[in-house]
């Protein structure tokens, strides 16, 4: 056994005789840790004391509890080792907060007083970073910088007020490139005094992140730099991930935060949205314009609104194509035209299950059943009624409804479009088809020049 490995246990040990062997007096103190072992989306959580407000919905999440001491919002945050359905079929060893990753959205009132208790139950010291917020520099949560690292058993408190409304993200500033690989992050919502501000009827939060976990494992691999392999929204890839189900003429809003290490462009079919927030606060609306796709930059935070007037199942997703994929393999060559004509016979003798993919483009993979390690995921996967969708990782649904109750979240199942209404095949006379000349056999797109110049190359 290796030094490292030896300390790595003893910490362990440590901190779980610190987190059992606290005695009932000093528990007593401690707001109770709510935990959560489903991936489901939880109803929102009107609160039941403190100042009113309209509560969010986090997408294949919940909202963490708190209880009022004194006038102080009180909450208990726990970064422990999690198991997450990242999608049916597949389970993912990752690092949260209270059962889950991401951990449980924050809800709180501008104004508000907030006492957050973090105990570490990790292997290792962490901290929380509340991204976004204004509070005394000594809260702040960077390890080194402004507090002692909170190692593992111990339990840190947190105070400060609430100052401005908005949406906000936690997560550590301690060994960040592991911690944030493994997937420990939450989002914070700070909603206006006056609950009449900027209302909706619907109003969604969830973070981009990102993992790279090898077909027929369950950690991540947390020294990636860029090439990840699964691509989600609040750690869930579709087709595990929940429709934002609406209620025709609805008012949405979409929070958006992202924690992975590239750009999202966010993009919604069927309807144009506007940016109301940003990580600096709400956009007036003199300075909005209409969009459908939204770039959500590494570290920021967007709210979108728009007017849920387009009944359907609107597809929701980040236009980088690679993160509407699930595990890729990387390696794969591109096989579009080229003729595999006698050569799947010959591969077959040494290689029985061998099949040709690829050589009229990749849509196949989305029907094909074949083999896969256990836990992991097909690259493309999800079925609609009318067929394969051929998505995976960072792609959902906008569900809007007429008859969807207010403040029902159930998904209605798919749309039930007017027959007439659906894209059809053109069954009349077929024109002639006119094409442009084909490329020559014996087109040559690359021309190599040698050393002795043209005279040698023919
Ligand atoms: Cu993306």
């Amino acid at each position: 056994m290796t030094p490292s490995r030896r300390n790595f246990l003893s910490n362990g040990a440590v901190a779980f005789v610190a987190a059992g062997g606290v005695s009932r007096a000093s528990a007593a103190l401690l707001p109770e840790a709510a935990s959560q072992s489903s991936p489901v989306t939880q109803a929102p959580r009107a609160p039941s004391s403190g100042r009113p407000y309209n509560p969010v919905v986090t997408l294949n999440g919940w909202t963490l509890p708190f209880r009022m001491k004194d006038g102080v919002k009180e909450f208990h945050l726990v970064a422990e080792p999690v198991v997450r359905e990242l999608a049916p079929g597949m389970t993912a060893r990752l690092w949260g907060y209270n059962g889950q990753s991401p951990g449980p959205t924050i809800e709180v009132v501008e104004g508000d007083r907030v006492r957050l208790f973090v105990t570490n139950r990790l292997p290792e010291h962490t901290t929380i970073h509340w991204h976004g917020q204004r509070l005394p520099n000594g809260m702040d949560g960077v390890g080194g910088l402004t507090q002692p690292q909170i190692q593992p058993g111990k339990t840190y408190v947190y105070e400060f007020v609430a100052r401005r409304s908005g949406t906000f993200m936690y997560h550590p500033h301690a060994d960040e490139m592991t911690q944030m690989a493994m997937g420990m992050m939450g989002l914070w919502v700070t909603h206006p005094k006056d609950p009449s501000f900027m209302p909706v009827d619907r109003d969604f939060v969830f973070l981009l992140s990102n993992y790279d976990i090898d077909p027929g494992s369950a950690t991540p691999k947390v020294n990636t730099m860029l090439d990840f392999n699964l691509f989600t929204f609040n750690s869930r890839v579709f087709p595990g991930i929940d429709p934002l189900v609406c209620r025709l003429g609805d008012r949405v809003r979409i929070r958006i935060g992202n924690l992975t290490m590239t750009n999202h462009p966010i993009h919604l079919h069927g309807h144009e949205f506007v940016v109301t927030g940003t990580d600096g606060g709400w956009v007036p609306p003199s300075a909005r314009w209409p969009e459908v796709t939204t770039d959500v930059a590494v570290g920021q935070m967007r709210a979108i609104e728009f007017e849920a007037s387009e009944p359907g199942d609107w597809a929701f997703h980040c236009h980088k194509s690679h993160h509407t994929m699930n595990a890729m393999g990387h390696e794969v060559p591109t096989m579009i035209g080229v003729d595999h004509q006698g050569l799947v016979e010959k591969i077959q003798k040494l290689v029985p299950d061998y099949m040709v993919m690829g050589d009229r483009g990749m849509a196949d993979m989305g029907e094909m059943e074949m083999p896969l390690p256990d836990n992991t995921l097909p690259m493309m996967t999800g079925t609609g009624p009318h067929g394969p969708i051929e998505m995976g990782g960072m792609f959902t649904t906008v569900k809007v409804r007429r008859d969807q109750r207010p403040g029902d979240y159930k998904d209605p199942g798919w749309y039930r479009a007017r027959k007439d209404s659906i894209a059809y095949e053109w069954s009349g006379e077929s024109a002639p088809v006119s094409r442009a000349q084909a490329a020559p056999e014996d087109v040559r797109t690359l021309s190599v020049r040698r050393k002795g110049g043209h005279a040698s190359h023919e």
